[in-house]
């Protein structure tokens, strides 16, 4: 890859001093989670910092719990937090302290039930929730009986789609996929004889290029929603809001990377990328099958324009 061969050369030109002499040599520890665009931007990412003449290490992680392990430093960073998903583990590990915000990315979020658009052919008032009971008869399975059946993510993603369906009174029974890929494989049986189906499914990924479709629109997220239960429709309940509809994508950081690793440090609060870019990296996995690590090192490769400058402006 000749862009990243570039920086190789000009940090060997230096001598043994580097120009990022000031970091350390121990590994920047890089978590891995469970969906496509994370697991290839954490490589890209890692892929930059190596050609730094940094040492990286990749851990699969859990995608919750990995907040508490960024603050206690037993991982260094995370690259994709999702408001709709982590923001309340988020808020959680930022408050105890010991992980700092190394700030957004430009790409605007959302997760949610999603339903590709030959469901609403049959459930035409969707996307209102308020829907979703009259056409609750279209989801049911022989697993579901007279309820209807939404497949939500991972339980490591969103832990309360269950109270969400009570907190609402949906006639739904929610059931947690065991994989991203689980979700697909739900999307791609339907689609043969456009069966109606509900899923939870997120923006920016590639999913948006291969099936159109909408996000239902729950009652609007109100911060407090997950904590108080007078936000939100049903004054006895909390999780009776949707995930926000746009939400952020923000990138933390153990607290000491700062001082330990700081061009890494400082590259890091570079990093952004965008809706378009992120859903480029999803597709490369899930669309074209590449490997994760071949699908950064191409990404890398055909978009030097794009984080060669995050690199440079942090070069002392
Ligand atoms: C955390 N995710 C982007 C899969 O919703």
């Amino acid at each position: 890859m000749k862009a990243t061969h570039t920086l190789a050369a000009a940090a060997l030109a230096l001598g043994g001093t580097g120009a990022y002499a000031q970091d350390s040599s121990d590994p920047i520890i890089i978590p891995i989670h469970n969906w496509s665009s994370q697991i290839v931007m954490s490589h890209a990412v890692g892929q930059i910092y190596e050609d730094m003449g940094l040492n990286v290490e990749f851990v699969t992680t859990d995608s919750q719990a990995v907040y508490e392990s960024v603050r206690l430093g037993d991982v260094t960073l995370e690259l994709e937090v999702w408001e709709g998903a982590f923001g309340a583990s988020y808020r959680a590990a930022l408050a105890k302290g010991g992980m700092v915000d190394a700030g957004e990315h430009d790409a605007v979020t959302r997760e949610d039930w999603w339903y590709p658009m030959w469901t609403k052919e049959a459930c035409p008032g969707l996307p209102d929730w308020e829907a979703l009971n009259d056409c609750a008869h279209l989801f049911t399975t022989a697993e579901t009986g007279d309820k209807g059946r939404y497949l939500d993510g991972p339980v490591d993603w969103l832990k309360h789609g269950k109270e969400r369906a009570e907190a609402l009174g949906l006639n739904y029974v929610v059931i947690n996929a065991g994989s991203a890929a689980a979700l697909w494989a739900e999307i791609g049986a339907a689609e043969a004889d456009k069966r109606p189906v509900l899923v939870f499914n997120w923006t920016p990924n590639f999913a948006e290029a291969v099936w159109p479709g909408e996000f239902v629109e729950f009652p609007a997220w109100e911060d407090g929603c997950d904590k108080d239960p007078a936000k939100g429709p049903n004054p006895d309940a909390l999780y009776d809001c949707g995930n926000p509809a746009t939400g952020y994508l923000r990138k933390v950081a153990h607290h000491e990377m700062t001082v330990k690793w700081p061009s890494a440090y400082c590259v890091l609060s570079n990093i952004n990328f965008n809706n378009a870019q992120i859903a480029q990296m999803a597709k490369f996995v899930d669309t074209d099958e590449m490997e994760a690590e071949d699908a950064a090192a191409k990404w890398l490769g055909e978009n030097e324009g794009v984080w060669q400058p995050w690199v440079t402006a942090c070069t002392s």
